[in-house]
């Protein structure tokens, strides 16, 4: 078999229920936060699936408060009122990450730990805060943040929440990498547009909170990244075969063929040898 150039240089990951299962804690932390404001709201599970088609807590707040608010408030009011209640609710959601035992999801460990060993760029693409992923990962993760990724995009680096393309956009020019060069693991269907308005190809990681999402256009849509013990359950697109994600199934989305890690050979390898065939 000829060696393949690989096409994957880099796995742009979003964190919110892709690295994580912490959209529990958040909506816990969303509804701690209206108590204390006496609000009167109550996120249930079933109101928070569908809460989640909005990015960005704030945007999350604001737009129920002009739902269920009397009319008549000021739209500054409004905001200020959601930035009020969202700065109170993000301290309740990070006292949770430090007190709980929050896990990373299955599989994204082992491949963090195959794709740093294979030379790979890592980032992050969130609506969330630098903050919030801060405290997630200094509790989640085996060593410091910085070991696995060269890039954090978060709500404060770039104002736009997914669905816009602009989180992806901004770590796709920190790594200085083409969009086919890369792909996104992603958990919503706002996630899964941005990343696609990117130009990435995507892989969904499902879970309760988003199954029943829109993620047209994923290359692969799992219930997790899944392990060799505990294999993930295909929902939609084409696993090339194999049982859990690695960066080999990563490498055939973009390529369309699988070949094992072994086989690859980096661009400059690949330059080399065809300079020596000619
Ligand atoms: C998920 C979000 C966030 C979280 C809540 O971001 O949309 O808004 O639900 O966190 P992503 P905040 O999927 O891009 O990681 O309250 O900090 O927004």
């Amino acid at each position: 078999m000829s060696k393949q150039t690989r096409a994957l240089e880099a796995i742009i990951f979003d964190v919110d229920g892709t690295l994580a299962d912490t959209e529990e804690y958040h909506r816990q932390a969303f509804n701690e936060a209206f108590t204390e404001f006496d609000m009167g709201w109550h996120w249930s599970q079933a109101e928070y699936t569908d809460l989640l088609s909005i990015s960005g807590g704030r945007e999350r707040i604001r737009a129920y408060a002009e739902a269920h608010l009397q009319p008549g408030h000021r739209p500054t009011a409004l905001r200020e009122l959601a930035h009020t209640i969202h700065d109170r609710k993000s301290d309740i959601y990070r006292d949770k990450l430090c007190n709980g035992h929050i896990q990373l999801r299955s599989g994204v460990l082992r491949l963090l730990q195959q794709a740093k060993s294979a030379g790979l760029h890592i980032g992050i693409a969130t609506s969330s805060s630098t903050f919030n992923v801060e405290t997630l990962l200094a509790h989640a993760l085996d060593r410091p943040l910085s070991d696995y990724f060269e890039v954090v995009v978060t709500s404060d680096t770039v104002i736009d929440k997914k669905p816009s393309p602009a989180a992806y956009q901004f770590a796709l020019a920190e790594m200085a990498l083409a969009p086919h060069q890369c792909i996104a693991i992603e958990d919503t269907a706002n996630g899964n547009r941005a990343a696609l308005d990117s130009g990435l190809k995507t892989l969904i990681t499902t879970h309760p909170f988003t199954y029943t999402h829109d993620f047209s256009g994923a290359s692969l849509v799992v219930d997790a990244l899944g392990m060799p013990e505990a294999p993930f359950k295909v929902l939609a697109g084409n696993s090339h075969g194999s049982r859990y994600v690695d960066i080999s199934l990563l490498d055939a989305l973009l390529t369309g063929s699988r070949q094992p890690v072994s086989e690859w050979v980096d661009d400059d390898a690949a330059d080399d040898r065809l300079i020596m065939a000619k």
